[in-house]
């Protein structure tokens, strides 16, 4: 019934910031995901017997891939599979069932906010046992493997009915399809004060969430409008589709553009937020306010004792090097540790584990905390609604009033899209060459005062990352931060960050872009966007 299938290694199967991503027919080639899921399990030890956890978020390709990991699941000794009904799993969702029944680890289908469809993108990654992305360690591991492998094992079995609720024998092993909102919507009940945020409904507050036709269309369904008595209709685009709807399930205001123009406009309710593909990421847009997922941040750890399940207070902040400085300074008024980290949830992992950090978060819309090991997109939501439900103001009062009291980070990210990586290479190269010309030396006006190539040594097991990031510092806190990203799929995509520090009250309503007009101009200056990429203004600004 087991069979070993001879193979010849693929040379383009490195995990990126969070797995593997590439487009569909690249994944629809001959034994491609066989070779990738086989080196996954090739890099592990002691799973024999042991429950590996499984779901996507719907995508196309996800029902195939998910039948495939089933059958090389059953021929390499798991005990058991836990697959999402319908072979659907938030990714948050997903790391909270591998912790809650103790499996040995999950791997999860899906390319995020990447669009999906056969012509678009698709994805595979691993977690571990503590519920988080595999760490770098065992990702290097993954790719070393990819690279030799000579076959893969797989069962003979028949395809299981993933759309039933059941357990089913496969052999030697049992797949155990479950409801995929079930476990997640009963941990949310236990962090946040329920009652209080379904007054707040019952009182008339108005809120959308924008599911984006991706994953957390079924979550957002149960949990806010059948669990919190939100009004029907709360939840929009709410069916997951294999296209999402032919839309980038991206929760920015380029791709959520209708939800930001809705929040603007003079009908305008309470409170609007948007998720993304696999469920992970969080917008947040309050009446006639966007929120910065920066500010997000620091915010709601600012806040986060008026919910229950942090009642205690936090133990520390970690943020990724690019997101702004915003959250450093409520970690510095709390007296609690700050940790800087490379961009990709996987560095948060060990900072949670060890007790050292309980709020996480990324610029790039992504907030967590140590109740799974992923960052999570309604938990934001929902951790923000609490928030709102005990201190009864606005949105923008909350915002207005931290910035009041701890200043003003002002910071935006620009993206060029599907650049010549040979040119994006270059533009990095070259940078990196004159880092330690820069210090001491001013571009329009501003005085850089330390530049570098951010390293990450990690507290916990002592790891290091390189080439995390080329960072100018200039006086006054501002800074700009550039580096490519690692989830895309066609080209490079070079990441711009700026951000200014504003301390006054009175500066805190200015236009982002403008408030931060001359570092952009310096960023071009200092790195050369323009001439090496031959763009004059960027793809998407958020
Ligand atoms: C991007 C974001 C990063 C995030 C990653 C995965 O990575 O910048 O902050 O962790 O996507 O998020 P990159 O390498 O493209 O900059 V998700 O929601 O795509 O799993
Ligand atoms: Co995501």
């Amino acid at each position: 019934m087991f069979r070993t299938v001879v193979t010849t290694p693929y040379d383009d199967q490195k995990p990126g910031t969070s797995g593997l991503r590439k487009k569909v027919p690249v994944f629809q080639q001959e034994n491609y995901v066989e070779n990738f899921v086989q080196s996954i399990f090739d890099s592990l030890d002691g799973f024999k017997g042991k429950t590996l956890v499984l779901g996507g978020d719907g995508r196309f390709y996800n029902r195939e891939v998910i039948q495939v990991v089933i059958r090389m699941a059953a021929a390499n000794g798991f005990g058991k599979v836990m697959v999402g009904q319908g072979g659907i799993l938030s990714t948050p969702a997903a790391s909270n069932v591998i912790r809650k029944y103790g499996a040995f680890g999950g791997i999860i289908l899906s390319a995020s906010h990447n669009p999906g469809g056969p012509h678009e993108d698709f994805g595979i990654k691993y977690n571990g046992e503590n519920g988080g992305p595999a760490t770098e360690t065992i990702t290097d591991r993954i790719f070393e493997r990819t690279r030799t492998i000579g076959g893969y094992k797989i069962a003979d079995l028949a395809p299981v009915d993933i759309d039933k609720v059941g357990t089913v024998l496969m052999g030697d092993m049992t797949v155990e399809v479950i409801d995929p909102v079930a476990d997640y919507a009963a941990l949310m009940e236990s962090l946040f004060d329920f009652e209080a945020i379904r007054t707040m409904f019952t009182n008339g507050f108005r809120m959308r969430f924008d599911a984006m036709h991706a994953v957390t269309g079924p979550y957002a369904k149960e949990i806010f409008e059948k669990r919190l008595g939100a009004p029907d209709g709360t939840a929009r685009n709410f069916v997951p589709l294999p296209d999402f709807g032919g839309h980038h399930p991206d929760p920015n205001l380029v791709h959520a553009k209708h939800l930001y123009d809705e929040m603007m406009g003079p009908d305008a309710p309470d409170f609007g937020a948007a998720s993304d593909g696999d469920g992970d990421r969080n917008l947040i847009i309050g009446k006639g306010i966007f929120i910065t997922p920066s500010d997000s941040l620091a915010m709601l750890a600012a806040n986060a004792r008026l919910a229950p399940g942090y009642r205690k207070g936090l133990k520390g902040i970690a943020r990724s090097m690019p997101t702004s400085g915003a959250a450093d300074r409520v970690a510095e008024k709390l007296g609690i540790g700050m940790y800087e980290t490379p961009t990709g949830w996987k560095f948060f992992g060990n900072l949670l584990d060890a007790g050292k950090a309980t709020i996480c978060g990324e610029e790039s819309a992504g907030t967590g905390s140590d109740h799974v090991r992923e960052k999570d997109g309604v938990w934001a939501v929902l951790l923000w609604l609490n928030i709102l439900a005990a201190r009864g103001e606005s949105v923008k009062e909350i915002a207005e009033r931290h910035w009041a009291t701890y200043g003003r980070n002002y910071y935006s990210r620009h993206d060029y899209e599907e650049v010549e990586t040979d040119r994006a290479n270059a533009l990095v190269a070259e940078l990196r060459g004159k880092l330690g010309t820069l210090p001491g030396t001013s571009v329009r006006g501003l005085k850089i005062v330390a530049a570098d190539d951010f390293a990450y040594h990690d507290p916990v097991d002592g790891s290091v990352s390189r080439n995390q990031g080329l960072r100018v510092l200039f006086d006054g806190g501002s800074r700009v931060v550039f580096r490519l990203s690692g989830t895309g799929t066609s080209g490079a995509t070079l990441r711009v960050y700026i951000e200014r520090y504003e301390p006054d009250k009175l500066r805190h309503d200015l236009d982002t872009q403008e408030a931060l007009a001359d570092l952009i101009a310096a960023a071009d200056e200092i790195a050369g966007i323009r001439s090496h990429t031959g763009r004059n203004k960027p793809s998407v600004i958020t």
